[in-house]
């Protein structure tokens, strides 16, 4: 038997147990010598690399959302308003981490899951546009930050109408024996850009529209893309002029 049988022939058998396992869990009837001895053992080596590398992405979203919410706090001391309304992070849902790995062609397994570079993310909710460029700037000039990729999606919005700046930075961790350099996806947008974007996306994942109804949703969508962008530029206008009278 090659290494590659064996190890599938494991990851089988782990599928079986812990199939086995949630299946004792839901009957209420859990019976650990109806499993294998080397079970747990098994299951540790498989799942600790992972909670490992979670942990690594879980870190730096802490240090991420601090950065911005010590922004959010000298700014209300400076100028008497907060420029973020929100701030939302998340790890990669697992289905999500398949599927672009199979995009990028990778192989599935821990090693690749540094290409992707989104694990971790981050959003940053604005009540105006210039907020957005303010804050990104004023992150990026922090010296422990070091830009990996940027796209404006706000100066160039996509064909479907979305528009939203985004950052991948790559912030140093420091762990107890180790520093580790982490990715972190962040996402800006105003508050009528999130709206826009969350029904886009569950029109996205509608799976019983039909064509027909699809096409005209997505017109309809997209005409309300230009409503909000056209909102977003009257209301940093208002603010601007609120602005420029307190002087
Ligand atoms: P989720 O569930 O948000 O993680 P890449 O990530 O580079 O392989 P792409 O499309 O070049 O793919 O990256 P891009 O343009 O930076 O977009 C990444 C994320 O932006 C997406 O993540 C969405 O969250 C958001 N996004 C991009 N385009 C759209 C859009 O047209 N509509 C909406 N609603 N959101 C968008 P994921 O990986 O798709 O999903």
């Amino acid at each position: 038997m090659n290494d590659k049988t064996k190890n599938n022939e494991n990851q089988d058998s782990i599928g079986s147990n812990l199939a086995l396992v949630k299946m004792s869990f839901l009957n209420n009837q859990f019976e650990l010598d109806e499993l294998d001895e080397n079970f747990f053992e098994r299951l540790k080596t498989k799942i600790e690399p992972v909670q490992k590398v979670v942990s690594y992405y879980r870190c730096a979203l802490m240090e991420v959302e601090t950065k911005f919410k010590v922004l959010n706090e000298n700014f209300l001391f400076l100028h008497d308003r907060n420029p973020i309304d929100s701030i939302k992070t998340r790890i990669k849902e697992p289905d999500s981490i398949r599927k672009k790995l199979r995009k990028l062609q990778l192989p599935l397994d821990i090693n690749s899951i540094e290409n992707i570079n989104d694990i971790a993310g981050v959003r940053i909710l604005c009540p105006f546009i210039n907020d957005i460029y303010m804050l990104s700037d004023c992150l990026l000039r922090q010296d422990n930050v070091e830009l990996f990729e940027k796209k404006d999606y706000i100066a160039n919005p996509k064909p479907n109408g979305y528009r939203s700046l985004h950052l991948i930075i790559k912030i140093p961790i420091f762990f107890q024996n180790e520093k580790r350099l982490v990715k972190v996806e962040i996402q800006f947008r105003t508050i009528a850009m999130e709206f826009w974007a969350n029904l886009e996306h569950r029109l996205r994942y509608k799976k019983n529209i039909n064509e027909k109804m699809m096409v005209k949703l997505s017109d309809e969508l997209n005409e309300c893309a230009e409503i909000c962008t056209m909102l977003d530029r009257k209301m940093q206008n208002i603010q601007n002029s609120l602005n420029s009278n307190k002087k």
